[in-house]
């Protein structure tokens, strides 16, 4: 996969194809929507809905305004207070790459030592008025990078659009992060079950934007051992959760091999959160 051949196949998957068995149906709708985050086979009902609204979306997307909202069809509510908008920052995923690039040309990422001693698997840095970070004596904010002894780079303008666009078609209206966190994953790269729990307010949302390589996120609960949801997040998708939902317990599996034309082997998700 990877190049516009195998894109091309995928999509051509919208008649019914008796030759074809239901585990390789399943297979290639699962590769269809891990390529292009939407599912265009007939047996689903919603998809030719699902695919039109996308397609109307993405060409009114390259506006330079995101006070666009996503079409019904594109919103996912997970939960109570958890929604997955669809390809929400698609459009955006080239100015959001360059504005990291500069963000770490200052503060780089870097592999944080958790309080047990171990290193994560994921690379971060930060952008905002604090940055979030870890070592050997805890998880906190901070508002100088301990890398650069410098304060943090600040939020990109386009960075606190995009995220209130998403809060608010979220339902969470004047969204004011003061904090980006910026998480970079290798092939093999996963954030083990979590909850995130280092913010003053419980409740302000969480945003999250998805770029490059796919990911198979956990949605769990409340509590650690709730069985937990898998959800596809695909180059472009947002996640935000806040309310009821926010301190629910999350994670990553390890990202898969993948070459991705904007990002390579890796990927990349912004979080937006209201630290203090
Ligand atoms: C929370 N990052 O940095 S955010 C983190 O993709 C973190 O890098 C992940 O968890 C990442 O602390 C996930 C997106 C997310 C999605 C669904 C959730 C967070 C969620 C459901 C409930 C709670
Ligand atoms: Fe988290």
């Amino acid at each position: 996969m990877g190049d516009g051949g195998s894109r091309c196949a995928i999509g051509h998957l919208r008649t019914p194809h008796p030759g074809l068995s239901a585990a390789r149906l399943a297979r290639l709708r699962m590769l269809a929507i891990l390529w292009k985050g939407d599912i265009s086979l007939k047996r689903d009902p919603d998809a030719r809905t699902r695919d039109r609204a996308y397609a109307a979306h993405m060409r009114g997307a390259n506006l330079p305004l995101f006070d666009d909202a996503p079409p019904a069809e594109m919103r996912e509510q997970l939960a109570p207070g958890a929604w997955v908008l669809r390809g929400f920052a698609h459009a955006h995923a080239d100015v959001l790459l360059r504005e990291i690039e500069s963000i770490a040309a200052a503060s780089p990422f870097r592999h944080l030592v958790t309080p047990g001693g171990k290193t994560m698997s994921v690379a971060m840095t930060n952008c905002g008025a604090v940055g979030w970070f870890s070592d050997r004596r805890g998880y906190r904010y901070a508002a100088i990078d301990p890398e650069s002894g410098k304060p943090w780079p600040p939020m990109p303008e386009r960075f606190v659009r995009l995220a209130r666009a998403a809060a608010s078609a979220a339902g969470f209206d004047d969204y004011a992060p003061d904090v980006c966190l910026i998480n970079r994953y290798e092939v093999g790269a996963r954030l083990t079950l979590h909850q995130d729990q280092d913010e003053r307010d419980r409740h302000a949302p969480i945003v999250s934007v998805s770029l490059g390589l796919s990911a198979t996120f956990l949605f769990g609960g409340l509590v650690r051992n709730e069985p937990q949801r898998r959800v596809p997040l695909v180059h472009g998708d947002v996640v935000a959760w806040g309310g009821p939902s926010r301190m629910r317990y999350h994670g990553v599996l390890p990202i898969r091999v993948g070459d991705h034309p904007l990002t390579g082997a890796r990927r990349y998700n912004l979080t937006f959160r209201v630290a203090r």
